[in-house]
């Protein structure tokens, strides 16, 4: 709907008061909730931010967004996503490994491919993440809306990493899918899975001495007051995900449904552009903050052991979901070529 025809349904808001539809009338005009894992000025805030915005400008609905914390963690708001209490939230594969094992897929080490035009052809065209791993949610009565990337992750630890070795005896956190914890094994860590909200503080009291997320993350959580030094490992890119309620949403209007898939695309395409240079912008406010961090790019060969050990974690990886996912594995890989044959990299 356009801001005319808004003001139009205004109007009509009125007139049916008037003749006693009003009940009729507002029933039509609906408010969703969209809990997220960020703050709102990171990148799911951004993300959510321009949904809302378009969901508002086409149509009489309305979208309250509710930021890291205000309903509680990953957990929490992909439970209350399930129980109907909230119409839509953000849901990493990080934290939804336990109910959807293929989805640890996302979590392999060097399996997406580090180019960003490829990696967002990747997300917007990807059959086995928009029609097999679409289905793995349904069957769980949750929607998929979205699937995004937020950026190359990197290490931040104590002391300076540049191989396994020194990874030894690093109590290491990560988030809670399985699947984290036998990377963190193979790459020579001690893998512990917490919840975000402890890690600031479990850094401080050097409970563990290291975790993984993107740069813009590292900055804006403040990681580099906790750690002393940032590796550029180059093992994988975050991705989170977009969920809403199944029941909620194949119970709308065709119109609804679309409304939604189309502010989810242009949220989409924004959130690309947004992080458009965005890890070096975070790393030189680190640095302005913090100039004597540590921050290290692991050459190719300092590479080579992580990715052998990586072999080890896409081997546990087909164990751990059977046949199903080595399926996934497979279609990924195959759509993963297909985008590097379609952006011609
Ligand atoms: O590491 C985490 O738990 C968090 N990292 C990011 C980039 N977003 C949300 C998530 O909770």
């Amino acid at each position: 709907m356009t801001k005319l025809s808004r003001t139009f349904a205004t109007r009509t808001s009125a007139a049916a008061l008037a003749l006693g539809l009003l009940a009729v009338s507002t029933a039509e005009a609906a408010s969703w909730k969209f809990a997220l894992e960020e703050a709102i000025d990171e990148v799911q805030g951004v993300y959510a931010t321009q949904f809302k915005e378009y969901i508002e400008a086409n149509s009489d609905n309305s979208v309250a967004i509710f930021p890291f914390g205000t309903l509680g963690e990953s957990a929490d708001v992909t439970e209350l996503v399930q129980f109907g209490a909230i119409e839509f939230a953000n849901a990493s594969p990080g934290f939804m490994g336990s109910l959807i094992p293929e989805l640890q897929v996302f979590l392999l080490p060097y399996v997406l491919p580090e180019e960003p035009d490829v990696l967002a052809d990747f997300f917007a065209t990807s059959p086995t993440i928009n029609e097999t791993l679409a289905a793995m949610y349904e069957d769980q009565m949750l929607t998929l809306i979205d699937m995004y990337p937020e950026g190359e992750v990197v290490m931040t630890t104590k002391e300076p990493i540049k191989s396994p070795d020194d990874l030894s005896g690093v109590n290491f956190r990560v988030m809670t899918t399985p699947l984290l914890v036998e990377t963190y094994n193979a790459f020579g860590a001690t893998p512990t899975p917490l919840p975000w909200g402890e890690v600031y503080g479990a850094l401080q009291l050097n409970m563990i001495q290291g975790q993984e997320n993107p740069m813009f993350f590292v900055e804006s959580t403040k990681m580099y007051e906790v750690t002393d030094h940032i590796t550029y490992t180059g093992h994988n890119n975050f991705t989170t995900a977009v969920i809403a309620n199944g029941n909620f949403f194949n119970g709308l209007s065709e119109e609804d449904q679309e409304l939604v898939r189309s502010a989810a695309d242009a949220a989409f395409e924004h959130i690309i552009e947004y992080q458009q240079g965005l890890t070096e912008e975070s790393e030189a406010k680190i640095l302005e903050s913090r100039p004597d961090m540590g921050i290290t790019v692991l050459s190719d060969e300092e590479r080579e052991p992580f990715r052998q050990a990586a072999e080890r974690v896409r081997q546990s990886f087909i164990e751990m979901v059977g046949p199903s996912g080595a399926e996934v594995l497979e279609g990924f890989e195959a759509d993963i070529e297909a985008s590097r044959e379609r952006v011609g990299s």
